[in-house]
Formats: structure tokens, C-alpha cells, sequence
């Protein structure tokens, strides 16, 4: 399958690379990477509409201001490789058009819930992120590894495994990053990048969530409502949510932690974190999916009853 995705690269004529939505470093570093590799014929489409962009942080990697947006990528694509996007409604509205029209459809990803909904699969659910997965198709085909792919690279495994935190680290992604550092990788400017440069707002509006938090179950289950009225107050974008999840469940109690934020009167997207159990078995319970700490999922109520739904399912598995 390997060569015979870089066998497809090579022949295509027009690439469009896809991120997912509400795009994250794994996603963004391996678009930026393979962009990297395939050069002029190849557009990144980051999946958000007017006026919304991709978490501020990530503007240092290569490629990302020239991405294509939802409001003005064409439907001219012949091909397109879709990077860390675990299932097919991850790619929306125009985009879909795009990947139903493409006459070639590459899917590369590390979601264990990713079914092969493209033409060309190369899923390999236990390495911790795309990232790894790309590097790992890198080597064995023997093909080089810049310092631009190497830097955009170690963004993705960075981030995706929450700094080499989490239990997907083997020692084989141990490895790999000793590899994108001696390719030149300066990996403590890349952390400082990744996570040292947040706006002041982010963080008060992390607080005032945290502080906001309520536990059930002997604090085993903790999880934190974010209405848009909160969102409001703090301007928050998007991206303001990530990290709250990973900060309640590092409470010593804490088993599983949800963050529902309101997306609209009738829709609640919900983040999860789990210490040791299975967090897709309840994403997959509304329809999402995910990691087995890290999963997700939309529900389309209020708020307050997505809350009730979620936690008597939460119950079962306590
Ligand atoms: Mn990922």
C-alpha cells in the first residue's frame, strides 16, 4: 500500500491535502509535511469557513497561510489525501464534493475507529499519531526527510502524544523523534512554540472553566459546561477549549472527564478523557469515536440534557 500511495502521488496531477475539522498539530504538522514533499501540485485545504482559522499557535509551520479554506478551495482535484480524519463526515460541506469527485482518494490516519472510507487506506491504529504513521512511510521507502518535513513531523507526534505522555509512545516514536532531531529538528524551540505562546485570554478563559468544573461519582467523573454566553465573555475561539479535558482528568480521583461546549441550541460537541477505560466505547455511543483516552463526539441536544444523556452513559462504565 505504501508504494502504491507514492506511486499515486507521483502520478496525479493536481493534489488536494485535507485536514480535519477543528484541526489540530497532528493533522496541520503532517499536511505541512507532505506538502513539503510533493511540492507546487499539491494544496492544503484546512477545513474552516469565513472568518474562522486554524488554532493561532500553529501559524509557524511552513505552507499554512497559502492553505486553502472552505470559502475558496475549487473543485479541480484529481486527488486527494486526507490526513488524520477518522471518518468521512470529519470532511465537510465543499470539501466532501472535492473527495467524492476526486478520481483518486488516499486516507492516512492513526484513529483505531477509522473504517477505510477511501479508495486507498493506510490505517495504523496503534501508532501514537499520523505523524508517526508518515514517518514510518517515509522510511520505508527509503525516501529523504528534510528539515521542513522533519520540523512539521515533530509538531504532529509532539502534540499528539501530549508532549511523549501517553501510552501510544512506543519506543519505536521514541526513536523517530531522536531521528527528527538529528535530521536538525530544534525540539525544545518546537515545544516552547507549540505550548508557551498562548494568549493571556486563553488561559484565564481555561480557569474560569476548570474553576466551573462539577464531579459526580465519588470525582471520578468530572466535566465542565461551556455555554457561547461564556465563550462570549472571553472571546474565545475555537481552539480557547483544548487542554481543559487533559487538566481535569490530571485530578488524581478523576476516571473520565468530559468538556461539553455548545455549539448551537440543539448541538453539544463533547471532548473526552480517559485514565484507563475505553472513552470510544461512550463516543461511539452518539456516533463519534476516537483514541481509547482521547475520543469524541457530537450530541444534538441542549447542553443541559447532553449532560444528563452523557453521564448515564458515563455511569455504565464506572
Ligand atoms: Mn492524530
Amino acid at each position: 500500500m505504501i508504494k502504491k500511495i507514492f506511486d499515486l502521488i507521483e502520478s496525479a496531477e493536481k493534489i488536494l491535502i485535507i485536514t480535519h475539522v477543528n484541526p489540530d498539530g497532528d493533522t496541520l504538522g503532517c499536511a505541512c509535511a507532505m506538502k513539503s514533499y510533493i511540492g507546487e501540485k499539491a494544496d492544503i485545504l484546512v477545513q474552516v469557513s469565513k472568518g474562522k482559522s486554524y488554532p493561532e499557535i500553529y501559524s509557524f509551520l511552513p505552507y499554512l497561510k497559502k492553505a486553502k479554506t472552505l470559502d475558496n478551495v475549487e473543485n479541480i482535484y484529481d486527488t486527494v489525501i486526507c490526513l488524520d480524519i477518522a471518518s468521512v463526515d470529519r470532511i465537510v460541506e465543499n470539501a466532501r464534493e472535492i473527495f467524492n469527485k476526486a478520481r483518486v482518494t488516499i486516507n492516512i490516519d492513526h484513529h483505531k475507529t477509522n473504517k477505510g472510507y477511501a479508495a486507498y487506506n493506510h490505517i495504523l491504529g496503534s501508532l501514537s499519531s499520523t505523524g508517526e504513521v508518515i514517518y514510518e512511510m517515509f522510511s520505508i521507502s527509503g525516501k529523504k526527510i528534510t528539515l521542513e518535513m522533519a520540523e512539521c513531523l515533530y509538531v504532529s507526534i509532539l502534540t499528539d502524544t501530549g508532549c511523549f505522555k501517553y501510552e501510544t509512545v512506543t519506543p519505536r516514536t521514541l526513536q523517530i523523534a531522536a531521528e527528527l532531531a538529528e535530521i536538525g529538528v530544534n525540539t525544545a524551540d518546537i515545544a516552547s512554540k507549540c505550548y508557551d505562546l498562548k494568549p493571556k485570554t486563553m488561559v484565564m478563559f481555561q480557569s474560569y472553566c476548570t474553576s466551573n468544573a462539577k464531579f459526580e461519582c465519588d470525582d471520578k467523573i468530572v466535566y465542565t459546561l461551556i455555554s457561547k454566553e461564556t465563550m462570549g465573555k472571553f472571546s474565545a475561539k475555537d481552539e480557547y477549549t483544548e487542554g481543559i479535558c487533559e487538566l481535569l482528568r490530571s485530578i488524581k480521583s478523576v476516571e473520565f472527564a468530559f468538556v461539553l461546549k455548545e455549539t448551537s441550541d440543539n448541538s453539544t460537541k463533547v471532548s473526552m478523557r480517559s485514565k484507563q477505560k475505553d472513552a470510544t466505547l461512550i463516543a461511539k455511543k452518539f456516533g463519534g469515536g476516537g483514541h481509547t483516552r482521547s475520543a469524541g463526539c457530537t450530541i444534538k441536544k441542549s447542553l443541559n440534557q447532553s449532560i444528563l444523556c452523557l453521564l448515564d452513559e458515563v455511569r455504565k462504565y464506572i
